[in-house]
């Protein structure tokens, strides 16, 4: 089965934020995800302003910061205009449909003002679908389901996976693809992206395990790496983030006819 360009994917899309990714993708030939997973506003500014020329998109955990202001938020987008990126809130919601839609529209952070992705668990049922939709249908936002984890021992398998999928296929009005750990299924109008990537695989203390760049895109089938410590930790974070990028794109490159 012939394997297609982004730029062929971005033109199969008919959600805007898939639309979008691919695009940019194919024009910055990255397919690299950070997770900034830093405490301050000023670290994650400062490290996506450095990194911004290389990323698809920066994924947050805005929960994590402590000196958190709705100026920072403001800031988050001014960068990802000016270097092309996405902004994905990894708020991983788990909850009933009317509490995840007061969850990502209220609060402190008021995430569907900004965010252009999020994610869920499928662990309640459709619902958490269905709350979220109410909110980011009429924003053009999109979500990724949680199908499969990086983490030891999780339970994000199986029927459990397969189920995930059909939730996903069901809602491609809002869902646009997966959190998983390979590719999931043929439909090349969603996306899947993969955590737990580093240039060496190992694992951490807490249960992380990681995969190479070259095994999640190359064998794995998965389009898009996330990369947390492998960058935010390095010492110079900027040849860091070149690397992951090169080894994800040649990856990709290599899948091409
Ligand atoms: N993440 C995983 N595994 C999953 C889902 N999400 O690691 O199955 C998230 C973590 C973290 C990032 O919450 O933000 O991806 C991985 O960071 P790391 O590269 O520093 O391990």
């Amino acid at each position: 089965k012939k394997v297609l360009t982004y730029g062929e994917r971005s033109e199969l899309c008919t959600h805007p934020v898939t639309k979008e990714l691919f695009k940019i993708m194919h024009e910055k030939e990255t397919n690299l995800v950070v997770s900034a997973d830093l405490k301050t506003t000023k670290e994650v500014l400062q490290v996506l302003k450095k990194i911004g020329p290389h990323i698809c998109m920066a994924k947050t955990h805005i929960d994590i910061i402590e000196d958190y202001n709705p100026e920072f938020v403001t800031q988050l987008c001014e960068i990802a205009k000016k270097h092309n990126f996405l902004l994905f809130e990894d708020r991983k919601f788990a909850d009933i449909g009317n509490t995840v839609k007061l969850q990502y529209s209220s609060g402190l952070y008021r995430i569907s003002d900004w965010a252009h992705v999020i994610n869920a668990h499928s662990v309640p049922g459709e619902g958490v679908v269905k709350g979220l939709k109410e909110v980011g249908l009429v924003k053009d936002r999109a979500c990724l389901l949680i199908a499969e984890m990086s983490s030891l021992g999780n339970l994000a398998t199986g029927d459990y996976t397969v189920a995930t999928i059909k939730m996903a296929e069901e809602n491609k009005d809002f869902v646009v693809g997966f959190i998983s750990q390979k590719k999931l299924c043929d439909d090349p109008t969603l996306v899947h992206m993969t955590p737990g990537v580093k240039l060496e695989c190992g694992k951490d203390s807490l249960g992380q395990q990681y995969l190479t760049p070259d095994e999640v895109i190359g064998r794995r089938g998965s389009d898009i790496i996330i990369v947390g410590r492998g960058i935010v930790q390095a010492h110079d974070i900027v040849k860091a983030a070149k690397a992951y990028q090169q080894a994800g794109y040649l990856a990709y490159q290599q899948l091409l006819p």
